[in-house]
């Protein structure tokens, strides 16, 4: 892995509805992110947070999309900020914010790569498209974006460097709304559900997962905090119950550092305000020690 880390924090909650998840790059700070990291002997950097604009008045929404105009300029930012990470060399670890600054992060990513792997670790898909989204919000599309599906402002960001569907595996799905089924269904992405994870354990399902990505050169882990049950993340937005443990995301986060196959990766979706005592914070923390090599002996 590489041993040049650079965080970068995004203070962004108006991909979905609920406030507070913008408090998430502190509440991962403070959880002791950065020390953490360092202890495995990492040169770690903390580039900040992206700057966010507050939408002053009522945005004018042109589409069904929430504030699609300001979530566009965080990505174009971010985009520059992780692409720069990349040409230094470096391996970005972006803090969320809700799930919609992985249009930001990929985007900025995937220009580097010739087969950018990604796996998605989310209760949800999140490959709604602006016609298919029960909610409007972005949160629930960043995948479909990164595949070139959607709203053409977000779309535009991948220019040429769209992701391949045959290289995005997801774990943990377990609440796909109508049209999400039916796009999975007819597309060459890789779903395990947790109906796979509990029929073949967590060790088979990352092995088969990297195994998938075997011809890919470089991976990219989204977390979202939700893929864990709530009864061990309770601080998210969208929580659904029957999901990943705290275990088995554990020993997925140590596979994928024995893989040494991890190039990028973001944490999202962690909201302190809905939190218990900063309890699903230290979650990510804890996860972010296994996948950059904690080991108990
Ligand atoms: N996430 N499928 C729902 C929607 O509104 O599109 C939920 C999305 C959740 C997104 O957790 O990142
Ligand atoms: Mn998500
Ligand atoms: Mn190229
Ligand atoms: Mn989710």
């Amino acid at each position: 892995m590489n041993k040049a880390i650079s965080i970068v924090g995004v203070p962004m909650d108006l991909g979905q509805s609920r406030r507070g998840v913008d408090m998430g790059p502190s509440a991962i700070r403070y959880a002791g992110a950065v020390e953490r990291i360092e202890n495995l002997s990492y040169a770690i950097e903390d580039c900040g947070d992206i700057l966010i604009e507050r939408p002053t008045e009522k945005e004018a929404s042109p589409s069904n999309l929430k504030h699609l105009h300001t979530v566009v300029n965080a990505s174009l930012a971010l985009k520059r900020t992780v692409s720069e990470i990349v040409e230094n060399g470096k391996f970005p670890l972006v803090f969320g914010g809700d799930h919609s600054i992985a249009i930001g992060s990929l985007a900025g990513i995937t220009p580097h790569y010739e087969q950018l792997g990604v796996i998605w670790y989310d209760a949800h898909g999140d490959l709604n498209t602006e016609e298919t989204s029960p909610s409007g919000n972005i949160h629930g599309m960043p995948l479909s974006v990164a595949l070139g599906r959607g709203n053409k402002q977000l779309t535009e960001l991948f220019q040429d460097h769209p992701l391949k569907e045959e290289n995005i595996v997801l774990i943990g799905v377990r609440a796909l709304d109508e049209a999400e089924k039916e796009f999975i269904r007819t597309s060459n992405i890789t779903v395990f559900t947790m109906h796979e994870v509990d029929r073949l354990g967590m060790t088979e399902v990352m092995s088969r997962s990297l195994k998938h990505l075997e011809h890919c050169d470089g991976i990219h882990l989204s977390l979202d905090l939700d893929g864990l049950d709530p009864l061990d993340a309770p601080g998210v937005g969208t929580p659904v119950v029957g999901g990943l443990s705290y275990r088995e995301s554990h020993l997925a986060m140590e596979m994928l550092h024995e893989s040494k196959r991890i190039t990028s990766c973001e944490f999202v979706e962690v909201n302190p305000i809905l939190d218990e005592k900063n309890k699903t914070a230290e979650a990510a923390v804890a996860l972010m020690g296994s996948l950059f090599g904690e080991k108990l002996k």
